[in-house]
């Protein structure tokens, strides 16, 4: 017959679009309650990688690119106790291409040194900005996320801080303290120009809700990398932990105002 390899094609064919609806959700703020029943519906469980969208399992597992643990596509919500923490999963997976201008909260927040800042107005405003997430207590991919911007750091020199700014957000704000964030900062020879981020859980929950990189469980968090633009509201997400050349050639893109399809398109499916 026919109709079955047809049939799983279908099937394959529905998830890719409702991830894709999903992500094209993310500016448009649907309501988390009716998005999510909406797409239970629809398919069964179906696995995904944070990362990479495109690999989905039917089985939970991990992801053979990122290594990531597969989560739940569409049943975040229903997992999650907390509503508030409901955008995850394959919401990183915005596509690298989006114009979309981007709702940050001006949430107060505090800095490595214990500062009060605005994060909108104070960190993002006007500039050009590269943003990982992590947690001082991670033994699995914060230390080379960290290490990324290191060299980014190192790699771009003096336009760390002027043409781009790193921004690290604690995935965990209860337990990174500003003193905890600039410890481990130091262990990664944080310079100016790099930010770490902390606050509030609640003010740090909207913010991580706002940034499509909220998790239920630290654990969780996406091995993302946000570069975005504010004043050309040109944002992007690529693979935290790529090659620095291919991260230094997005974010002199974004610097310049352009996403470009191809080699963005590239962090993304490696
Ligand atoms: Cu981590």
């Amino acid at each position: 017959m026919y109709t079955q390899p047809n049939l799983s094609k279908a099937l394959i064919l529905a998830v890719i679009m409702t991830v894709g609806f999903e992500v094209q959700a993310q500016s448009s703020v649907v309501p988390p309650a009716s998005h999510a029943k909406k797409a239970a519906k629809k398919e069964a469980p179906t696995y995904v990688c944070p990362m990479h969208p495109d690999v989905t399992s039917a089985k939970p597992g991990r992801c053979p690119k990122c290594k990531m643990d597969l989560r739940p596509a569409k049943t975040e919500s229903t997992l999650s106790p907390d509503n508030r923490t409901e955008p995850t999963g394959p919401k990183v997976a915005t596509p690298p291409t989006a114009r979309n201008k981007m709702v940050i909260p001006d949430v107060e927040v505090l800095d490595q040194h214990g500062n009060e800042l605005h994060f909108y107005r104070d960190l993002i405003k006007d500039k050009t900005v590269a943003i990982n997430f992590i947690f001082t207590n991670c033994t699995t991919i914060c230390p080379p996320l960290a290490a990324t911007f290191a060299r980014l750091q190192k790699e771009m020199g003096e336009k760390v801080g002027k043409d781009v700014h790193l921004i690290s957000i604690s995935v965990d704000p209860v337990t990174d303290t500003p003193e905890r964030l600039k410890a481990w900062g130091a262990k990664f020879k944080a310079g100016p120009g790099w930010t770490f981020v902390t606050g509030e859980k609640q003010e740090m929950d909207k913010l991580l809700n706002a940034l499509g990189a909220a998790v239920s469980k630290r654990e969780d968090h996406t091995p993302a990398m946000i570069i975005g633009n504010d004043a050309r509201g040109v944002w992007t997400r690529t693979y935290g932990l790529a090659k620095i050349t291919q991260i230094v050639g997005v974010i002199q893109n974004v610097i310049a105002g352009r996403v470009e399809e191809s080699s963005a398109a590239e962090e993304v499916k490696p």
